[in-house]
């Protein structure tokens, strides 16, 4: 008999038939929200979970599933899994890191170009009919070429950031858990360490990059904000909850940073609505990693984990290998 899985959102039609092969596989091609308890209800019997990070796994599901084996996440982040939990319960626990760098890094600068010239903001007073004629200050944004990046969160993706600052003549600061290896500092256009205070006063603009956890809820809040330059953009690929939104819409509301470029909010997607009323921030729906290409290598990483750890083999992207080790 197959291992049975749960896929808990629709993905690509591919990405399923290649599941089948292995798997009986519930899949969810109408694309349905399920609560917590269709979840559970869902989940209980089955062996494997390709979750996104729309799905909690907590206490509560891992105890309502006695024959879990494995959640696949199709997300690098993965602060949706309690994976001490998880580790308790013996259920392995993967996520899709490496396949997103780039992509989620090139999305990271549309952003940020985006918001240092103003460009939806541009876009939407020309589509209302508003362009009558050419001043000199219409729509006058920040330089980015010869600026200084600080980049808060120098993993992979940081440091593919980095990388692509070359090209505009940029230095770059970073602050991270720990210091980069010199090599990979000298890869990330020989990016700088500094304190975290240090790397917000002195950067042009800012990026973060950082996983979540609830140690950083709210790290950047309106003390951290109100060190930033006022001519600063603020840049958030990272997750909600990170930046205290309130405090990001009141610094926004009274022009004490320029701007902000921002795919992730709290409590998504039902996110704060006064962003709306700000024209200096542009606004994505957590779509940093969406090419097709990425989505689809994502889709087929959680894949890969998902079918290594149902049948008996190394997971490449396990989390927590004490599962295995004890298996
Ligand atoms: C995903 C992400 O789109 O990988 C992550 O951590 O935030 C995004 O790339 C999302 O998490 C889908 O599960």
């Amino acid at each position: 008999m197959k291992p049975s899985i749960l896929v808990a959102r629709a993905i690509f039609p591919e990405v399923i038939e290649r599941l089948r092969q292995h798997f009986d596989v519930e899949d969810n091609p109408n694309d349905d929200a399920f609560s917590p308890a269709q979840l559970r209800e869902r989940l209980k019997d089955k062996d494997g979970l390709f979750a996104t990070m729309s799905e909690r796994v907590d206490p509560q599901l891992l105890a309502a599933c006695p024959r879990l084996k494995a959640v696949a996440n199709m997300a690098v982040g993965y602060n949706n899994i309690d994976v001490d939990a998880a580790t308790g319960a013996g259920v392995m626990v993967t996520n899709t890191p490496d396949v997103l760098n780039e992509t989620t890094a090139d999305f990271g600068w549309a952003l940020l170009m985006a918001a240092a010239r103003r460009i939806t903001e541009s876009e939407h007073w020309l589509r209302a009919g508003q362009w009558q004629k050419w001043r000199y200050d219409s729509f006058v944004g920040a330089d980015l070429h010869g600026s200084t990046l600080g980049v808060i969160g120098m993993g992979r993706i940081g440091q593919a950031i980095a990388r692509r600052s070359t090209g505009f003549g940029m230095q770059v600061i970073y602050h991270n858990r720990s210091r980069l290896a010199p090599e990979l500092e000298a890869g990330a256009n020989n990016a700088r360490y500094v304190g975290r205070e240090e790397l917000l006063r002195q950067a042009d603009h800012v990026v973060l990059v950082m996983p979540y956890s609830p140690a950083l809820h709210h790290t950047i809040g309106e003390a951290e904000i109100a060190l930033m330059k006022p001519t600063a953009i603020l840049v958030n690929i990272a997750r909600g909850g990170i930046v205290d939104d309130a405090a990001l819409i009141r610094a926004l509301r009274e022009r004490r940073i320029a701007g902000a470029g921002l795919d992730v909010y709290e409590n998504e997607p039902a996110f704060n609505p006064d962003f709306l009323s700000l024209s200096n921030v542009v606004l994505t729906p957590h779509i940093a990693s969406a090419s097709i290409a990425t989505r689809l290598a994502m889709a087929n990483c959680a894949a890969d984990n998902l079918i290594a750890a149902l049948t008996q083999q190394e997971p490449p992207n396990l989390l927590n290998p004490a599962v295995r080790a004890g298996a």
